[in-house]
C-alpha cells in the first residue's frame, strides 16, 4: 500500500470573489478557522461576534492544492483518493476535471482516481457549497420539521447529512462551518485489506476466542497474518489463505486479562494486527487496533418492575454513571488530542463509567474512541439524528445513510468501549408534537430507518452490540409512551424545562435515566473572556446571547431563589449558579443510585461546551471544572452515603449504595449540629454494605430536636467510614432551603504547603463557624484543584491540592462560601 498525503496546506476562496486574494487553508481544517487565521473573521465566541461571522455559512468555497505523483505510484493497479470527512456538499475536481461529489459529512469516500493522474505536479480542487442554503431550498419544496427552529436553530438542517449542531442548539451557535475535516489522502496498491472485522467468542472458561474476519480486494497469492500481542509479548497469531477475497482467522487468547468499566477493574487492551502479506512475505496493507476482551450488553428482562435496562459487562450488571457528551468545539478540528485526553480523564475522574455521544454532534474522532478504551467509559453512540423529521421518504437520503452508518459501524465496532448503538435523540418525543405531520415523516418512514434500516445493519455489520431506536423510548406500548417508569429509558426535564423543584427527581421510578440537567453559568475568569466589563450582569444583551434556551438566566435565578438568598454580585451569582446546579443535581444522582436495581443508570445532561456559554455543562468549554463536577465525583465515588429528609415527620432516612462488586463491613456516623456549630445529637451505626446495592441503615427521629431548636437551625452530618476507621464519604442533610439557616461569618483561614510528593501546592482550609460550599478560586487564573465546594465544619480543616498554580495565583487565592454569595 503507497499513499500520498494531501493534508496540511491548502488554498482557500470564497466562490464568486475571484478578486480575492487566495488565503491559507489547514486541512484537516474548516473554512472558519481558516478565515480565522487569516484574521478575515473576528472570534465568533467573543461577545456577540457570532452574527458577524454567520454569513460565511451563507458562502460557498473553494479548497485547492497542488500536489507530486511519481510515476511509480500511477503504476500501481488501483489509485484512490480517500476523503475520511468532507464537510459536506462538495465537488471534487483533479486536473480540471470532476471526479464526484459528496453529501454526507460523517462518510468516508473513495474515488477511483487513476484515469485523471498525471506524473508530476497535479492539482485538487474541492468546492463546498452551502449548506445552509441547499437544506433551505430542499425545505422550501417540501417542509419537514425541525424542533426549535423558531428559537435557536437555523432551519434546513435536517436535509443535509452534517452535525445538526452546526445549525445552532440550546446550548450552542449557529456557525455552519464548511471543509475538510479529516485526513484526504492517495492510496495505491494492488491488494489492501478492505475490512478487518473481529468478534470476541467468551463462551469456555479460561479463554477468549477473537474471530477475524478479513475481507481483501485485488486479492491473488497473498495470505493474512494476525497476531495477537499483550504487554509486548505474542499472544495468539495465525496465518489464513485467502479464498474468494475473505480469510476467516481463529486466535484463541488463554488466560485471558477482561476489561472492565471504571470503577469495577482494570481496562487491559491486546492489540491484533493483520497484515495482508505476498508470496515473498513481503507486506501489502497492515490493520492494526486495540481491543478488550469483554461481553458488555444491554440486558432487558421481564422483572418485578415492568422490563429491565441494565447494561451488564463479562456477566455484571452494573449502575451505569455519566453524563451525555456533545461535540468539544463548534470548529472540531481544532481539537487538541490533549484536550480530548483531559476531558475524557476528568470524566473518569468523576466517578463516571459511561457518556452517551448524543445524536446531534459527530460519531466522534477516532482519539475519543481510544481514550475511552484507555480509561474504561463505556460509550452509548447514537446515530447522528436529533430533535428533527428526516427525508426518509427520499431513496436517496436513505442510500447515504445506509453508507454512513455502514463506515461509522465498520470504523468503532472493534473498541472495548462500545456498549450500544441508538437510533436517533428524542425523535418519538416529537410525536406528541402537533407539527409532526405524515407529510413531515410519517410512522412509517420513521420505522423505514430506525426500526428496520439501521437494527440491520448493526445486526451485519457490528453483530456482538446492542441496538435501541430512539432515546428516550419505550419497547411497549405505543411511540407516544416515552419515559413509561416500567422499561426503556427515560429524558426526565421536568426539573428546568417543566420548572418541577428538586424534589421531583425522588418520584421518580424510571429504569434508566439518560438525559436530565440543571443550567449554570461558567466560572467569572470564562465569562471574562467572552464580556466586556460593563456586559458583566447576567441579563445584559452579551450574556443572553451566551444563553441559548429561552428564559434560561431566568430560570437559573427561579431556582436559585427558591434555595438560596439573592446573591450580591455577578461574580457571586455565577458562582451560585453551580451550587444550585450541583444541587439539583445531587437530588436525582443520589435518589436514582438509591433506586437500583431497579433503576440502573444516570447520564446528566451534559459533560462539556462547544463554546463559553451557560449551559448544563459540568465542564465548560475550556474544560474547567463545575461546581457540579466536583459534586458528581462524590455522588458517583463507588459506596456513598445519603440522607432523605421528610420534613412534615420530622425524619432523615440515611442510605447507603454501593456499585462495588463486594459486600464490605463499615459504619455509618451521623451528628446533628445547630448552625453554630454546637453538637446537638449523634450516632453511629455498624453497617455491611451491601454489593451493587442499596440500604436503608436507620431513620433518624428529629421532630423533638426540631420542637426544640427549630428546623432553621438544624443541620445533620452524615459520615461513612470503613472497617478500618478512614472516612469514605460524607453529605449533608438541611430541613430547610439554605437561604433560611442564619449562617454566621466563617472567616475561613487558609494556609498553604508542598504536597507529600512536591508536585502540587497543599491548601488547607479551617473555618471558624460553619461554612457551605467553600470553593477556592485565584483572582487572575482558574484553577485545578483536587476538591472544591465542600463543607466545613468548625475547628475541622480540610487539605485540598493545587496543580499548577504560580505564586501569584496561589497569593490571590480567596477561600468563598455560602455566606460570602450574601455578605
Ligand atoms: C435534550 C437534548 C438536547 C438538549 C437538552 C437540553 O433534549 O437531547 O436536545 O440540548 O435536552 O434542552
Amino acid at each position: 500500500m503507497k499513499k500520498i498525503n494531501l493534508n496540511g496546506s491548502w488554498l482557500v476562496r470564497r466562490m464568486g470573489k475571484e478578486e480575492a486574494a487566495w488565503l491559507p487553508g489547514m486541512v484537516p481544517g474548516c473554512v472558519d478557522t481558516d478565515l480565522l487565521a487569516a484574521g478575515e473573521i473576528p472570534d465568533p465566541f467573543y461577545r456577540d461576534n457570532e452574527l458577524q461571522v454567520m454569513w460565511v455559512g451563507e458562502a460557498d468555497w473553494l479548497y485547492r492544492r497542488a500536489f507530486e505523483v511519481p510515476p511509480s505510484f500511477l503504476a500501481l493497479d488501483t489509485v484512490l483518493l480517500r476523503c475520511t470527512g468532507l464537510d459536506t456538499l462538495a465537488t471534487i475536481q483533479i486536473n480540471g476535471q470532476e471526479i464526484g461529489r459528496t453529501d454526507n459529512m460523517f462518510r468516508t469516500w473513495e474515488f477511483d482516481v487513476k484515469p485523471f493522474l498525471r506524473p508530476g505536479e497535479n492539482e485538487i480542487a474541492i468546492a463546498f457549497e452551502s449548506a445552509l442554503r441547499i437544506g433551505q431550498e430542499y425545505l422550501s419544496r417540501r417542509y419537514i420539521h425541525s424542533w426549535s427552529t423558531d428559537t435557536h436553530k437555523l432551519p434546513g438542517g435536517n436535509y443535509v447529512r452534517k452535525a445538526a449542531y452546526h445549525f445552532g442548539w440550546d446550548w450552542g451557535p449557529k456557525l455552519v462551518t464548511c471543509g475538510i475535516w479529516r485526513d484526504i489522502e492517495l492510496l495505491g496498491f494492488g491488494a489492501r485489506l478492505e475490512d478487518v472485522h473481529r468478534l470476541q467468542d467468551h463462551s469456555r472458561t479460561g479463554q477468549v476466542m477473537l474471530r477475524a474476519q478479513v475481507r481483501v480486494a485485488g486479492a491473488g497469492k497473498q495470505m493474512v497474518r494476525c497476531a495477537v500481542t499483550y504487554g509486548g509479548e505474542v499472544v495468539a497469531a495465525q496465518t489464513s489463505k485467502i479464498e474468494d477475497g475473505f480469510a476467516g482467522l481463529d486466535l484463541a487468547i488463554t488466560n485471558p486479562q477482561l476489561w472492565w468499566p471504571n470503577g469495577l477493574g482494570e481496562h487491559p487492551l491486546y492489540e491484533v494486527t493483520v497484515h495482508l502479506v505476498d508470496e515473498q512475505d513481503t507486506t501489502l496493507d497492515t490493520w492494526q487496533k486495540r481491543v478488550g476482551l469483554r461481553t458488555l450488553v444491554l440486558d432487558r428482562h421481564e422483572d418485578e418492575w415492568g422490563e429491565s435496562f441494565q447494561f451488564v459487562v463479562n456477566g455484571v450488571p452494573f449502575f451505569a454513571k455519566g453524563a451525555n457528551w456533545i461535540p468539544a468545539d463548534n470548529f472540531v478540528t481544532r481539537i487538541p488530542d490533549r484536550h480530548y485526553r483531559r476531558l475524557l480523564e476528568d470524566t473518569a475522574l468523576a466517578n463516571m463509567n459511561m457518556l452517551r455521544v448524543w445524536g446531534g454532534g459527530i460519531y466522534e474522532q477516532d482519539i475519543f474512541y481510544d481514550l475511552c478504551d484507555e480509561l474504561g467509559i463505556c460509550i452509548w453512540q447514537d446515530f447522528m439524528f436529533a430533535c428533527a423529521t428526516y427525508p426518509t421518504f427520499d431513496d436517496g437520503f436513505m442510500a447515504t445513510v445506509e453508507q454512513e452508518a455502514i463506515d461509522n459501524i465498520q470504523r468503532l465496532r472493534h473498541h472495548a468501549c462500545l456498549a450500544l448503538w441508538c437510533g436517533n435523540n428524542e425523535l418519538e418525543q416529537g410525536l406528541v408534537s402537533e407539527s409532526w405531520t405524515p407529510i413531515s415523516m410519517s410512522l412509517s418512514d420513521y420505522g423505514r430507518l430506525f426500526d428496520e434500516l439501521l437494527p440491520e445493519l448493526v445486526a451485519v455489520h457490528d453483530q456482538q452490540t446492542d441496538y435501541w431506536p430512539s432515546s428516550p423510548h419505550s419497547p411497549h406500548g405505543n411511540r407516544y409512551d416515552w419515559n413509561n417508569p416500567r422499561w426503556g429509558d427515560a429524558h426526565v426535564w421536568e426539573v428546568w424545562h417543566g420548572k418541577e423543584p428538586f424534589e421531583y427527581y425522588r418520584s421518580c421510578q424510571h429504569r434508566f435515566c439518560s438525559e436530565f440537567g440543571f443550567q449554570s453559568f461558567p466560572e467569572p475568569h470564562t465569562v471574562y473572556g467572552y464580556t466586556l466589563p460593563e456586559e458583566r450582569n447576567i441579563t445584559s444583551y452579551v450574556m443572553e446571547h451566551h444563553q441559548r434556551s429561552g428564559i434560561g438566566n431566568q430560570t437559573i435565578i427561579h431556582y436559585m431563589l427558591d434555595w438560596f438568598r439573592m446573591p450580591t454580585s455577578f461574580e457571586n451569582t455565577l458562582w451560585l449558579s453551580q451550587i444550585v446546579q450541583g444541587t439539583s443535581m445531587r437530588y436525582a444522582v443520589e435518589h436514582w443510585r438509591r433506586s437500583m436495581p431497579r433503576g440502573m443508570g444516570t447520564l446528566y445532561w451534559q459533560l462539556n461546551d462547544c463554546w463559553p456559554v451557560a449551559s448544563w455543562a459540568s465542564l465548560d468549554y475550556f474544560g474547567r471544572w463545575k461546581a457540579l463536577h466536583y459534586m458528581a465525583r462524590r455522588l458517583n465515588a463507588p459506596v456513598i452515603v445519603s440522607g432523605v429528609e421528610d420534613v412534615t415527620r420530622g425524619t432523615v432516612a440515611i442510605h447507603v449504595t454501593s456499585d462495588r462488586l463486594d459486600e464490605e463491613a463499615g459504619e455509618v456516623r451521623w451528628l446533628v449540629t445547630t448552625v453554630a456549630g454546637g453538637r446537638v445529637a449523634d450516632g453511629r451505626l455498624p453497617v455491611i454494605i451491601p454489593a451493587q446495592a442499596d440500604q436503608l441503615v436507620t431513620e433518624l427521629q428529629l421532630q423533638e430536636l426540631i420542637n426544640q431548636y427549630g428546623a432553621r437551625d438544624l443541620l445533620i452530618w452524615l459520615e461513612l467510614y470503613d472497617a478500618v476507621g478512614n472516612l469514605c464519604t460524607q453529605s449533608l442533610v438541611t430541613l430547610v432551603r439554605p437561604k433560611h439557616l442564619a449562617l454566621l461569618d466563617p472567616q475561613i483561614d487558609v494556609s498553604f504547603a508542598p504536597s507529600a510528593d512536591g508536585t502540587a501546592t497543599a491548601v488547607t482550609l479551617e473555618a471558624q463557624q460553619t461554612a457551605l460550599w467553600v470553593w477556592l478560586a485565584a483572582a487572575e487564573s482558574a484553577l485545578r484543584l483536587s476538591d472544591n465546594f465542600f463543607h466545613l465544619r468548625p475547628g475541622q480543616p480540610v487539605t485540598v491540592l493545587v496543580q499548577d498554580a504560580d505564586d501569584a495565583a496561589l497569593a490571590s487565592l480567596r477561600a468563598q462560601s455560602l455566606f460570602d454569595t450574601y455578605r
